[in-house]
């Protein structure tokens, strides 16, 4: 047995084994962790109001998906959730074990300005993370994440880059040492008109101070997933890359930043069509990488199948339908099989939100 030189408290193997399901092949992560103000946006888009009954009719929708499993290997959920049930008295975290689809927990508690920076924000949720965690283990929960954004177009900071990695290795540290996997995500805003290249010289940047931190608090790498955002050209650039370009760019940046002890690497889709997220992911998965390279998308997985649902009774089925086939589709992609084929017009559609940082 390979010595571990670093601390990862008594959970260690456990941690090993739970990244392990999740990096499994041909499947990936369905984020469904919308705090209540971004689930009331989601919900305001098809007309419903955004009381607790309507969340839980939608996670509902989504978590009894009959045959998720086969796709999705873990679901991040926000806190409220965790805590529900269907409508029959069925735990959700039941629901979940019974697809083999581990349970994760949207642990940070958002963002706010950052003082002293140019405009950038900052994300918080350190203050009882231990206690919340160890509760959370307890509720089922076997993962967690943290989601901090780093902005191009507002510098990035010294200070802001510095601040997203500490707090994204403490956060991680602390997670392990309560038996959740972190998953470790700085996402890069899209914002911006600057190319490829550009992106591609911060993501190198921010995952170099992610991971000095990550070794300083002793996290123990074989125990920890990522959540990057894909390396593109700004959103308003005058062209766009080509998913083959994407993923040059992108695994260029792990290759150099990521240490292959680190079991998988779950992309974000960031604002990107529900198509373009795919093809991207599945170029990505043209050759071997050291890692498992899949996806933990929410818009990406999400769209249509809110887009079926309408909140209406009778579309249920049918929103459970559209969620497979998205699954399916990225399912695909992680073993590098997806074709575009038939795709509809609405998965087509970019969902790109100037400045997503709330
Ligand atoms: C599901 O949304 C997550 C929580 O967002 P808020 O704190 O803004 O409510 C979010 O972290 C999400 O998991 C990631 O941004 C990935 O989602 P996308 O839509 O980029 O795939």
């Amino acid at each position: 047995r390979v010595s571990i030189p670093i601390r990862a408290g008594s959970y260690t193997d456990e941690l090993v084994q739970t990244a392990k399901i999740i990096a499994s092949p041909g499947r990936g992560i369905l984020a469904i962790d919308e705090s209540n103000a971004t689930a009331g946006k989601r919900l305001a888009s098809i007309g419903l109001d955004n009381t607790e009954a309507n969340r839980q009719a939608y996670r509902q929708l989504l978590l009894t998906t009959p045959g998720l499993g086969e796709y999705i290997s873990g679901s991040i959920l926000f806190e409220e959730t965790l805590y529900q049930s269907t409508t029959d008295g069925k735990k959700f975290v039941d629901c979940m074990r019974e697809e083999n689809i581990v349970p994760g927990i949207k642990v940070d508690k958002g963002l706010v300005p950052l003082p002293g920076s140019n405009n950038e924000s900052w994300c918080q949720g350190l203050d009882g993370l231990a206690s919340r965690s160890a509760e959370y283990y307890k509720q089922g929960a076997r993962f967690a994440k943290w989601r901090t954004v780093v902005s191009i177009p507002c510098g990035p900071s010294a200070l802001a880059v510095k601040e997203a990695a500490w707090g994204l290795a403490r956060y991680a540290a602390i997670s392990q040492d309560n038996g959740l996997v972190p998953i470790v995500e700085p996402e890069i805003l899209l914002d911006g008109d600057h190319p490829i290249e550009r992106t591609l010289e911060v993501a190198e940047k921010v995952w170099a101070e992610v991971f000095y931190y990550l070794a300083e608090n002793n996290v123990f790498f074989e125990g920890i997933l990522l959540k990057p955002s894909m390396v593109t050209p700004g959103a308003e650039h005058k062209q766009k890359a080509s998913p083959e370009t994407i993923a040059k760019y992108t695994l260029t940046v792990l290759k150099r930043r990521v240490p292959p002890a680190v079991p998988g690497i779950m992309f974000l889709s960031g604002g990107q069509s529900e198509v373009e997220a795919t093809l991207n992911l599945n170029a990505m998965n043209q050759t071997p990488n050291p890692w498992h390279v899949s996806f933990s998308y929410a818009r990406a997985l999400q769209n249509t199948v809110l887009k079926t649902w309408q909140g209406r009774p009778e579309n249920f089925e049918a929103a459970q339908k559209a969620l497979l086939v998205r699954a399916k589709a990225n399912s695909l992609a992680q073993l590098g099989r997806y074709s575009a084929d038939g795709e509809s017009e609405e998965a087509n559609k970019g969902m790109f939100v100037k400045d997503y940082s709330y």
